[in-house]
C-alpha cells in the first residue's frame, strides 16, 4: 500500500482528523500537502480531544513521522505553538519533518486578508483570516517567502524589505492600516529560524526514497473537493488545491505512486463560510443538525451551515479525484429522524441536472430535488459491525454508496478512534 491519499469529498469538517489517526498503525508518513493552519482536523483518543491545525495528523501516532509538504503555507509561530502545545500535553513532535519548499505565512498575509474582508462586505468569502489566500497570491505571484529562506538571513531580509516595500503601500494607503517595520518582521521570523531548523528537510526525496523502500505514505488532505481553487464553487474556495491532483504536486509525489484514494464523506453537508449550498436547511431542521452533529469551526468556532446529503457533489468527489473508495462519517448524528431526504439531482429553472451545473450562477439557483429515506430511531453509537446497524441505517448507506460512484469501506459511528466500522 505505497501512497494513499486521503481528502474531504465536501466543502470540509467531513472528519478527516479522524480517518487518517485511524490508519495511523498501518502507515510510515503522514503528509499535509496544501492548506495551512486554516484546517481544523480534530481527533478523539480516549478522554483525550486535539484539534489540529498545521501538524499533520501523524503526530498523534509515535510511530508515523508527520510530515509539511511543499504545497503547505506555514505561519511559523503558529506551528511553534502547536508544537508547544502538544508538548505540554505529552506528545512530542520532535519527527516532524518541514519541506524546504514550503512557502511562510507573513504578518502582512495576515493583516491583509482581515482587512480586504472587512472591504468585501456582503461580498466576503468567509475566510478564517489566517492569512492563507494572500500567501498563495504571493507565491504563484513569485515574490513568496519560503521555510528554507529561514536559513539565508541575507535572503530573508531581502525578501521581506521587497515585500513589505509594496504591501505597506496597501496597507496605509488603499485599506487605511498601519504599515509594517521590515526590521521587525525580520527579527521575529530570524527567532523562528533557530528553533524550526532541526525540522526542514528536503520532503519530496525523503518520501521517494522511503516509497522505493516499502514504506507507507498516507497524503493528508485540508478543507475538501469542493473549496479547491480550480474545481471548488469559486470563487468561495481556499486558495490550494485539497483534491488528489493537489496531494501530488503539494507532497512532490507522482501520480503513478498512488494506490488509493479515500474521500471522507459526512453522512449529511455542511459548509462554513459563503457561497452557494444548494441542500442548506436555513431553518430548525439545519440548527438540529447543527446542535446535534456539533458543527462549529475548530479553527474560528464559527457555526457550520448544515444540510442534507448531496449525492450530486459525491458524484463529483468521486469523478474528480478518481475515489476507490469512502469512509461515511457522522452517521451516528441522523439517527432519531422519521425520514431523511438526499439531493439527487438538482432543478435550475425548470431543468434537471445531474452533474454540478456547469456556471456558477447556475450552481447559485440550483434546487435540490430529494429522494427520501426512513431513517432509525435507535443510537447507534455503540454498533460494532455493519449488521449491528438497523436495517433503515444499512439501506440509506447503501443508497449512499450506490449514488456516490465508490464503495464504502468504513462508517463512523461517534468521534472516538473504536466508534468505526470497517466494511472491507
Ligand atoms: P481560507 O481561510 O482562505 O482558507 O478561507 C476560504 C474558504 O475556505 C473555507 N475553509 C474551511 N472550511 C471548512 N473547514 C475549515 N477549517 C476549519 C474547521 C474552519 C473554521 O475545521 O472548522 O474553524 O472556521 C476551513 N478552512 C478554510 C473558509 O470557510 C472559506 O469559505
Ligand atoms: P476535519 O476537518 O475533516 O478533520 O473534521 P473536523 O474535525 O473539522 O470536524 C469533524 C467533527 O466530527 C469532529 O468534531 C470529530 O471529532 C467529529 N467526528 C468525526 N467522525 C465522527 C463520527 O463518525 N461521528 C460523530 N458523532 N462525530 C465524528
Ligand atoms: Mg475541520
Amino acid at each position: 500500500m505505497p501512497a494513499v491519499v486521503l481528502f474531504g469529498a465536501q466543502w470540509g469538517d467531513e472528519g478527516k482528523g479522524k480517518a487518517t489517526d485511524l490508519l495511523g498503525d498501518q502507515v510510515d508518513y503522514v503528509v499535509r500537502y496544501q492548506g495551512g493552519n486554516n484546517a481544523g482536523h480534530t481527533v478523539v483518543i480516549g478522554d483525550q480531544k486535539y484539534a489540529l491545525h498545521l501538524l499533520p495528523t501523524g503526530v498523534l501516532s509515535p510511530n508515523v513521522i508527520p510530515v509539511i509538504g511543499n504545497g503547505v503555507v506555514v505561519d511559523p509561530g503558529v506551528l511553534l505553538s502547536e508544537i508547544e502545545g502538544l508538548e505540554a500535553r505529552g506528545v512530542s513532535s520532535e519527527r516532524l519533518l518541514i519541506s524546504a519548499n514550503a512557502h511562510l505565512i507573513m504578518p502582512h498575509h495576515k493583516a491583509i486578508d482581515k482587512v480586504s474582508e472587512r472591504y468585501l462586505g456582503k461580498a466576503r468569502i468567509g475566510t478564517t483570516g489566517r492569512g492563507i489566500g494572500p500567501a498563495y497570491g504571493d507565491k504563484i505571484y513569485r515574490m513568496g517567502v519560503r521555510v528554507q529562506d529561514l536559513l539565508d538571513p541575507g535572503i530573508l531580509q531581502k525578501k521581506i524589505e521587497v515585500a513589505l516595500n509594496e504591501k505597506n503601500q496597501i496597507l496605509t494607503k488603499i485599506y487605511n492600516r498601519r504599515g509594517l517595520d521590515p526590521a521587525q518582521v525580520l527579527e521575529e521570523y530570524l527567532g523562528y529560524a533557530e528553533r524550526l531548523k532541526p525540522h526542514i528537510a528536503d520532503t519530496s526525496l525523503i518520501l521517494s526514497r522511503a516509497l522505493d523502500e516499502g514504506k507507507v505514505v498516507l497524503l493528508e488532505g485540508g478543507q475538501g473537493n469542493l473549496l479547491d481553487i480550480d474545481h471548488g464553487t469559486y470563487p468561495f474556495v481556499t486558495s490550494s488545491s485539497p483534491t488528489s491532483g493537489g496531494a501530488c504536486s503539494g507532497a512532490g509525489i507522482p501520480p503513478t505512486r498512488l494506490t488509493r484514494v479515500i474521500g471522507i464523506l459526512k453522512a449529511y453537508t455542511t459548509r462554513v463560510g459563503s457561497g452557494p449550498f444548494p441542500t442548506e436547511l436555513d431553518n430548525e431542521m439545519g440548527e438540529w443538525l447543527r446542535t446535534t452533529g456539533g458543527e462549529y469551526g475548530v479553527t474560528t468556532g464559527r457555526n457550520r451551515r448544515c444540510g442534507w446529503f448531496d449525492a450530486v457533489i459525491a458524484r463529483y468527489a468521486t469523478r474528480i479525484n478518481g475515489v476507490t473508495d469512502f469512509f461515511l462519517t457522522k452517521l451516528d448524528v441522523l439517527s432519531g429522524l422519521e425520514r431523511i431526504p438526499v439531493c439527487v439531482a438538482y432543478e435550475v429553472d425548470g431543468v434537471r441536472h445531474d452533474e454540478i451545473p456547469m456556471t456558477q450562477t447556475d450552481f447559485h439557483h440550483a434546487t435540490p430535488i430529494y429522494e427520501e429515506f426512513p431513517g432509525w430511531q435507535e443510537d447507534i453509537s455503540g454498533a460494532k459491525s455493519f449488521e449491528d446497524l438497523p436495517a433503515n441505517a444499512r439501506a440509506y448507506v447503501k443508497a449512499l454508496e450506490e449514488m456516490s460512484g465508490a464503495p464504502i469501506s468504513a462508517i463512523g459511528v461517534g468521534p472516538g478512534r473504536t466508534e468505526t466500522l470497517q466494511l472491507r
